[in-house]
């Protein structure tokens, strides 16, 4: 059986993490890496251990042999390569956020909706058992409602000074830094575990290092770079946030984002507090589901085969007391994607915890009322969001 064909255009950081979940996978042959220029697709290309080198996205895209580009680039360069795929008839899993800005967003949900093929954004923490344990205890009503949403993303390979990555250029990264970058990622996982949809928020934003040192060339996520020449470069956008928020049936919530926190490595943390009891996931101590309860003795669920649901159970892969980790929930969001691609993606088959340019665009739109709220000097900003 001929296997799938997979693209990779943009090879940074994350781009490795995509290549080793799709080899697990078996059925997917790795077709080709594209970079910004031959010569940097040829070094990724032998470090992966790929065949195919392109210097431009392009090529990659014409590739016959290739069904599904992955598009890692800088977030600038998600609209025009997304949008060149999608217009090949390719199916496309983008890195998050989806967008730069909410019309950008709303152009690539559009199309990919229109191109019928697809649509997915890596909205990895959605891929852990522990997080889907949570979302069908909610979904079920085992909570018996919510009264607060609450949590933070906080990491700290920012802290340096010396680390200038495209993050904090406007024009590479967009308006926003820290909410985009990983702000979506909880604002994300909130709305999928409770199944609510934040309504309004009220967001603070500062910038904690206003002047960065540039070498002339960006740092990749969490690396770790401080020497050679260096030049000055002021940072208008955030490395520290903290957000209000009102989801649509009036439950309360808050977050906060930093990126400049030492000590806190890749510290994501969810809780959500319901009448008969309470749940705490964290990312870092990710085998562990937190119970809080009132008139009982707190719990934890351990990550285990036979104690989680069996909406749960999928997304397990070993028995208890053998950790998983960030790229195994990785690995399952790839997974249940091309699951669903090979069976054409048709809309109403896209598993539950897949996310789509849908959640993508939504996310676009979500950051976008937290920069106008701050703008606006700190007052409530109402979520828009256009349904297709
Ligand atoms: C860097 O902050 C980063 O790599 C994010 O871009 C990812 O989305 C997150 O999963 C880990 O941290």
């Amino acid at each position: 059986m001929k296997k799938t064909g997979m693209g990779l255009i943009g090879p940074g950081f994350v781009a490795a993490h995509h290549i080793d979940a799709v080899r697990r996978l078996g059925d997917v042959d790795v077709v080709a890496v594209a970079g910004s220029s031959q010569e940097s697709a040829n070094k990724k290309a032998k470090e992966y251990k790929v065949d195919r080198a392109y210097g431009d996205f392009h090529t990659l895209i014409a590739d016959p042999d290739i069904q599904v580009i992955h598009n890692t680039t800088p977030n600038y360069l998600h609209l025009p390569v997304t949008m060149a795929a999608l217009q090949a008839g390719k199916h496309v899993i983008s890195d998050k956020p989806l967008a730069m800005n909410p019309e950008e967003g709303r152009k690539l949900r559009n199309a990919a909706v229109a191109a019928k093929v697809g649509n997915v954004v890596t909205f990895n923490y959605r891929g852990n058992p522990l997080v889907q344990q949570a979302r069908g205890m909610i979904a079920r009503g085992e909570t018996e409602g919510l009264s607060f949403i609450h949590g933070h993303y906080l990491q700290d390979w920012m802290t340096d000074p010396n680390v200038y990555s495209w993050r904090s250029d406007p024009a590479k990264g967009g308006v926003s830094s820290a909410l985009g970058d990983i702000g979506s990622h909880w604002c994300d996982l909130a709305e999928h575990v409770s199944g609510l949809k934040i309504d309004s928020v009220l967001a603070d934003l500062t910038t904690v290092i206003p002047i960065r040192y540039s070498s002339g060339a960006s740092a990749e996520a969490f690396s770790k770079e401080s020497t050679g020449e260096r030049t000055p470069v002021r940072v208008q956008s955030e490395d520290l946030a903290s957000v209000l928020l009102r989801f649509e049936n009036g439950t309360k919530g808050c977050f906060s984002v930093g990126q400049v926190l030492p000590g806190h490595k890749n510290d994501l943390q969810l809780e959500l507090n319901g009448r008969a009891f309470s749940l705490k996931w964290k990312q870092e101590e990710q085998n562990e589901l937190w119970i809080g309860r009132h008139n009982q003795p707190n719990g934890v669920m351990m990550k285990d085969p036979s104690l989680v649901s069996p909406d749960a159970l999928r997304y397990i892969h070993l028995p208890g007391g053998h950790q998983e980790s960030w790229a195994d929930a990785f690995f399952n969001l790839i997974r249940d994607a091309y699951e669903w691609i090979c069976e054409g993606a048709p809309p109403d088959a896209k598993p539950t915890m897949l996310p789509t340019f849908e959640d993508g665009y939504r996310s676009t739109c979500l950051i976008d009322a937290m920069l106008k709220s701050h703008a606006a000097g700190g007052v409530w900003e109402k979520v828009k969001h256009i349904s297709v």
